[in-house]
């Protein structure tokens, strides 16, 4: 084997690799208001009374209970008289679904200066083979539940979880409203957008025409 098709095939075998890696990472766009939620029809649950529309379970190691958006959040409020929360603070809210979402969000509140000085609030974002990505919004502290947290992916999310800071580390009651969620079953994929793994077979196509014209 001459020096050139060594060189061809470490080429191929090295962006080989790196396609494969890189085309297993699911495509998560987190998206900054209600307006960027582009994957429905969605559910949604303003948290109302305790009749939750079917298709999600919220909960919490210390339970959830719909709780008065005048008390947890000022009044500052995205539907009615009040939200969601769990019976001790902190306690993250996890959210999973009966059937399998591409797209979820929700508000989040109680961002008290009380207890806090600022802190960000995550969503951990999960399949059936665990953890595959992790959005953030930074906590403008007003109290009020005037920030959307949420996503549009490529690949269908079994649950997701609510946290502040780390879960444990931020002394405020998790509080939410106006869920909603989609079905990744019935609702068409994101526009297609050249993935990383797509990105490297054209580098490696690029590469050995390049090597053909040089040679
Ligand atoms: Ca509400
Ligand atoms: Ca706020």
């Amino acid at each position: 084997m001459n020096s050139r098709w060594v060189q061809s095939f470490k080429y191929l075998f090295l962006t080989t690799i790196l396609a494969t890696s890189f085309s297993t990472h699911a495509v998560i766009t987190q998206v900054g208001s209600t307006a960027g939620m582009s994957q429905g029809p969605y559910a949604l649950e303003d948290f109302e009374d305790a009749s939750f529309v079917s298709g999600f379970t919220a909960s919490a190691s210390s339970g959830v209970s719909t709780v008065s958006a005048g008390t947890y959040a000022s009044g500052g409020t995205p539907s009615g008289t009040s939200g969601l929360s769990t019976g001790t603070f902190p306690d993250p809210i996890m959210v999973a679904f009966a059937t399998p979402a591409s797209s979820v969000g929700m508000y989040f509140g109680n961002d008290d200066t009380c207890c806090s000085s600022t802190f960000t609030a995550f969503l951990d974002i999960f399949d059936v083979g665990g953890l595959i990505g992790t959005i953030g919004v930074v906590a403008n502290m007003n109290d009020f539940a005037d920030q959307f947290i949420g996503f549009i992916s490529d690949e269908a999310v079994t649950k997701v979880t609510l946290r502040y800071g780390t879960g444990s580390d931020v002394g405020l009651y998790h509080y939410i409203d106006d869920l909603q969620f989609n079905n990744a079953g019935t609702t068409p994929e994101p526009d297609p957008i050249p993935e990383p793994g797509t990105l490297g077979l054209f580098a490696l196509l690029a590469g050995v025409l390049l090597r053909r014209k040089t040679y």
